[in-house]
């Protein structure tokens, strides 16, 4: 007999992030392999799929005088009562711990025994390595780790992070993280002429939320090195405000080769048009960004830091130097960029590494099994 369709809950945060994105697109796998998906958040993520498996549930935040920050945490565990019960699921799959977690384990201590919710935490990135270190969120985060039926982290880092901070002694499953790259609505060639290429300019690509941990000081101070050695512009997919970030553009003479584009929904034209990623962090979980930009046969640039050297490997897929050696790293991309054969070749690794390792052929049926494991369906 054939497996049963499972119904799966799924809460991420919705605004640009990978572990919103991933979690929208793992939803949308899923609804296409028959599974009933139903997403629960304050809003509606931002690449969620649609479809008539897919299903919303917004977690309404009221805003009362008598507190001063607004809750979420509690209205937010019961909309996944509410919703578990509803439509009886099978497994609420929690994306990023904080708050979700400890709000999936309340959510189960308010059902009735029928109902028995069984939970799946997969940390991220800082819900471990910011967060697990902070005395006021460490316990409860532990507290949620120990309660969730299975905890899966998006890289081996991850895991020998989330044991060392905290001292979580319970099986963790590494399930990295995949993507399948969408048509892109517009050609190379256009994009780049959009973009003001002239013939023989490179174009660099950055795509991040901007936060202090991606170190956009030394993206800039990067790309400040390789102003006077190549021709090339340097794009940057915002996933926040870029004004903050104005003035060390003109400080550093980048005025006319940085270009930023914020809130970008058709990622894939930029991905494509690019001819190498470039990241800066000073830690990642994973770098969602290197592995999108792999997809589409484009190699990264970027610090040997965290989960990164599993996604990419250096001298083959990409390039990776030691943090904060701007000036290795803008040496390497100046060799790379002069040696279009070497490129090329990177790129096409890079490519057939994804599709091997990281797509979602290779990863969501991980995930399936995990829900069918912890359900025993
Ligand atoms: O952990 C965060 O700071 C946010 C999180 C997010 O929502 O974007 O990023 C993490 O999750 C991504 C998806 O798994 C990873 O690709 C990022 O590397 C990771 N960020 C960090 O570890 C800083």
């Amino acid at each position: 007999m054939p497996d049963r369709p499972l119904k799966i809950g799924i809460t991420c945060y919705p605004s640009v992030g990978g572990s919103g994105i991933l979690a929208s697109e793992l939803g949308e796998e899923l609804a296409a392999r028959g599974h009933e998906i139903h997403f629960i958040s304050y809003e509606q993520p931002f690449r969620m799929p649609e479809g008539p498996r897919v299903f919303f549930h917004p977690v309404i935040v009221n805003s009362y005088d008598l507190f001063k920050y607004p809750d979420y945490t509690l209205p937010l565990s019961v909309k996944m009562a509410e919703v578990s019960k509803e439509h009886a699921l099978d497994v609420l799959h929690v994306h990023y711990a904080v708050p979700h977690a400890t709000a999936a384990v309340l959510a189960r201590a308010m059902l009735h025994e029928e109902h028995r919710l069984r939970i799946i935490t997969t940390l991220h990135g800082t819900d471990t390595t910011l967060l697990g270190r902070d005395p006021g969120y460490g316990p409860a985060i532990r507290h949620a780790l120990e309660h969730s039926d299975a905890i899966t982290t998006v890289s081996e880092f991850m895991r020998r992070e989330t044991v060392r901070l905290l001292g979580v002694q319970r099986p963790i499953e590494v399930i990295h993280n995949f993507f399948e790259p969408h048509h892109a609505p517009h050609r190379r060639t256009e994009v780049r002429r959009e973009l003001g290429l002239a013939d023989g300019e490179a174009l660099l690509i950055h795509l991040s939320n901007l936060r202090p941990l991606k170190r956009i000081d030394l993206l800039l101070e990067t790309a400040a090195r390789l102003k006077e050695r190549l021709p090339f512009k340097l794009v940057i997919l915002a996933g926040a405000d870029f004004s903050p970030f104005r003035a060390e553009v003109e400080r550093r003479g980048l005025g006319d080769r940085v270009l930023v584009r914020e809130r970008v929904t058709d990622i894939e034209d930029y991905l494509q048009a690019a001819d190498l990623g470039l990241f800066t962090s000073e830690t990642e979980s994973f770098c969602l960004s290197i592995l999108e930009l792999m997809s589409l046969g484009c190699p990264s640039a970027a610090f040997d830091v965290g989960g990164i050297p599993e996604v990419t490997v250096s001298g083959e897929t990409g390039l990776l130097v030691p943090f904060g050696d701007t000036t290795a790293l803008a040496a390497g991309i100046e060799a790379l960029l002069r040696d279009p054969a070497r490129r090329e070749a990177m790129g096409q690794n890079a490519r057939t590494r994804a599709r091997e390792e990281f797509s979602a052929a290779a990863i969501v049926p991980r995930y399936e099994a995990l829900y069918r494991r912890v359900c025993g369906c």
